[in-house]
């Protein structure tokens, strides 16, 4: 039975009519590109929440999507029914990943118990699905953020009962974890954070955030469940300041609560814009330090303050964060690119979130082809190994090698006129290397 009145989506290539409608223009799924599958390279994954839970509210207005399952009224029969909906949207669009929230999955009862029988059943329906459509969880995680006894934090809350009941929630997310093959497992620590400082112990908060990663970890072990454990940075919001601000902040924690050699960072790409960074700097920071692990893919809106999920269209930003990933040689050791995006409210119908993974898959895929081509040139490499040429030898080489002395320095440095440090400069052609780059784009692109 078709679930979505739209034809699996194709591969039409760079000459298709510009108009073509349904169809992917740069991502060609098994061609190999840079000695990999453009598959295996990009490892697509669908939200479930944002893809068939959203119902594309602002804070301003109620939800405008409009769903084919709407018309199971039920919630326990809306959940089970979505289940085939997702995944003959997952074989029509031609991605291999999902990943989920626990409470994305069923409505919850009154009792934790309840609530884990109404997920456990939804989750046998998706293991079902797995084995006959071969797809795989990137990863899961426990939504700890939207029911009101979240209100102060999960593990960060300043009620012992909040605590356990989030630890309780979280060892079964751990243990659905492992039934359906999670690659990865999420923290995204939402209302892990402060609303004002004046009523809240910072330090025992954080305690409490490092304990409770420290206890997922073991239970993993515990259980055998494999996953490579990720934390999630965002600055803020719903929170006024989330302890996991952004990379640096969040490799900090986890060098301080030695969380580093067992966890990873999913960086996204709106959270980076909100802590006033690109997304390349997020990647750029968490490769440097080892710790890349996996992305959600997504974009923000200058225009706009807040977190809007939408999905990713900029072609120069997916290049960059794309040139990072070619940089590390994959995402990370079994990171994707999840679309936590959604549509804007104004594009509410059903097959619009098709096109807004087709507009997201392709523009990464396109970043992909941009980058491996640059990489392929050494055109960034060489010019940043010029950049620093002057380290390789005299002075340069001593600062390097720890042989030069600050007297050493001084020495060499007192009788130099201010020319000479002029001439030891040299302009770097900035706005030259932005057009290098603007003409790989359009040239890669035209002529694929
Ligand atoms: C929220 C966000 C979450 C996490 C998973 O901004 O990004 O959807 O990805 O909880
Ligand atoms: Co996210």
């Amino acid at each position: 039975m078709a679930y979505w009145n739209v034809d699996k989506v194709p591969y039409v290539g760079t000459g298709a009519d510009l108009k073509s409608g349904l169809g992917f223009h740069y991502y060609n799924a098994d061609e190999v590109i840079g000695g990999k599958k453009m598959r295996d390279w990009l490892r697509f994954s669908v939200a479930y929440w944002h893809t068939f839970d959203q119902r594309l509210v602002d804070p301003f207005g109620d939800g405008t999507a409009i769903r084919p399952y709407d018309k199971y009224t039920d919630p326990m029969d809306q959940a089970l029914a979505k289940v085939d909906y997702a995944f003959e949207f997952y074989d029509k669009l031609g991605v291999d990943y999902l990943c989920f929230h626990d409470r994305d999955l069923a409505p919850e009862g009154d009792t934790l118990r309840q609530t884990n029988a109404n997920l456990d059943k939804v989750v046998d329906k998706i293991v079902e699905n797995q084995k006959t459509s071969g797809m795989k969880v990137l990863w899961n995680t426990a939504n700890m953020f939207t029911n009101p006894r979240f209100v102060a934090g999960a593990a960060t809350s300043p009620y012992a009962d909040v605590f356990a009941y989030s630890a309780a929630q979280l060892k079964h997310s751990l243990e659905i974890g492992k039934r359906v093959g999670s690659e990865n497992y999420v923290f995204w620590g939402g209302r892990e954070g402060y609303e004002s400082l004046w009523n809240t112990d910072m330090k025992k908060e954080q305690e409490h955030a490092a304990k409770l990663f420290h206890l997922a970890k073991d239970y993993a072990n515990e259980i055998g469940f494999d996953a490579q454990m990720l934390l999630e940075p965002k600055p803020k919001e719903p929170t006024t300041h989330q302890y996991d601000f952004d990379a640096a902040t969040t490799i900090a924690f986890m060098k301080e609560y030695d969380l580093d050699k067992d966890f990873k960072l999913n960086l996204e790409g709106n959270h980076a814009n909100l802590a006033g960074h690109t997304y390349q700097h997020e990647i750029r920071v968490a490769r440097e330090a080892g710790l890349l692990g996996s992305l959600d893919a997504n974009e923000g809106d200058k225009l706009i303050g807040w977190d809007i999920d939408e999905y990713p269209s900029n072609l120069y930003e997916t290049t960059a964060a794309m040139y990072e990933v070619v940089e590390q040689g994959s995402i990370g050791p079994r990171g994707g690119l999840n679309f936590d995006a959604k549509p804007r409210r104004s594009s509410f119908a059903p097959e619009d979130l098709f096109y807004g993974h087709i507009v997201g898959m392709d523009s990464f895929a396109a970043g992909l082809r941009v980058a491996l081509k640059m990489k392929e040139d050494k055109v960034l490499e060489n010019l940043v190994a010029d950049r620093y040429s002057s380290y390789q030898s005299g002075i340069g080489a001593d600062i390097e090698s720890g042989k030069a002395s600050l007297a050493d320095l001084e020495n060499y440095s007192l009788d130099k006129t201010q020319k000479d440090l002029r001439d030891a400069t040299s302009s770097d052609h900035l706005e030259q290397v932005k057009d290098t780059i603007n003409h790989y784009i359009v040239s890669v692109l035209g002529g694929k």
